[in-house]
């Protein structure tokens, strides 16, 4: 969840990219490293096995927007995709504001894709959230390679929640679409916090014209 630190003037929110094994979820992190302003981003920080797999997550702090005087920082995260480290998954998941769920377009990850995709709505159901309502881009990544599946069927495919997500067309390695599918998530993220703050200040007004 968003925390907001009143003495720094600043408001954090958790972005967790998540989706199957090899979905491209570490070289989406990778490439923002790389191209964001030294003074926008922190340190990414990885927790990988010697093959280049996610182990535990991977961290990378970056300073956003001012919203009423208060700094946004987005602090984004990503989960081991391997369906072994569940446990590991769930606790990455842990208060995240929104979710990128980066599904591989080949032919052949589509099970993977919904696997992925059903663990990911019962590891939030398991935090108490709901899947319909937790801020949400589909990325369909690897839209280079050979044999893989048009964007609309992968729409049908995985978006089909009440409140339909964002989808959005990427090759991580190239960073096509990474810039596209962070500044989705960041506004969807923002607008969610905003709405819920106002809806917190309405309450307390009419409380107190009770
Ligand atoms: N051709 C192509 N390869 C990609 C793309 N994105 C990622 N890859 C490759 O896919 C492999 C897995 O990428 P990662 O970013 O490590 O995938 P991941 O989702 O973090 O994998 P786990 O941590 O094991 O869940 C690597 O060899 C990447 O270079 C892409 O858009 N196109
Ligand atoms: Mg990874």
């Amino acid at each position: 969840m968003s925390f907001v630190n009143f003495d720094k003037k600043e408001i954090n929110f958790k972005v967790v990219y998540y989706g199957p094994p090899m979905g491209g979820k570490t070289s989406n992190l990778a490439y923002l490293h790389d191209v964001m302003p030294a003074e926008v981003r922190g340190d990414l920080t990885m927790l990988s096995t010697q093959q280049d797999r996610t182990l535990y997550f991977d961290f990378l702090p970056l300073q956003s927007t001012v919203i009423k005087g208060f700094i946004s920082r987005f602090q984004l995260y990503t989960v081991p995709g391997q369906p072994i480290y569940d446990r590991t998954r769930r606790i990455v998941l842990t208060g995240a504001d929104g979710i990128v769920f980066v599904a591989d377009s080949q032919w052949s990850q589509m099970t993977s894709n919904a696997d992925s995709l059903e663990n990911l709505k019962a590891n939030l159901v398991s935090h108490g959230r709901s899947f319909d309502t937790t801020p949400l881009v589909f990325q369909l990544n690897k839209r280079d390679l050979p044999d893989i599946a048009p964007a609309p069927y992968m729409e049908f495919l995985l978006n089909r929640g009440a409140t339909k997500a964002d989808c959005v067309e990427a090759t991580a390695v190239k960073g096509n679409g990474v810039a596209e599918t962070l500044n989705r998530i960041c506004k969807m993220v923002l607008a969610q916090f905003i709405e819920e703050h106002n809806m917190k200040v309405s309450v307390v007004r009419r409380a107190e014209s009770a």
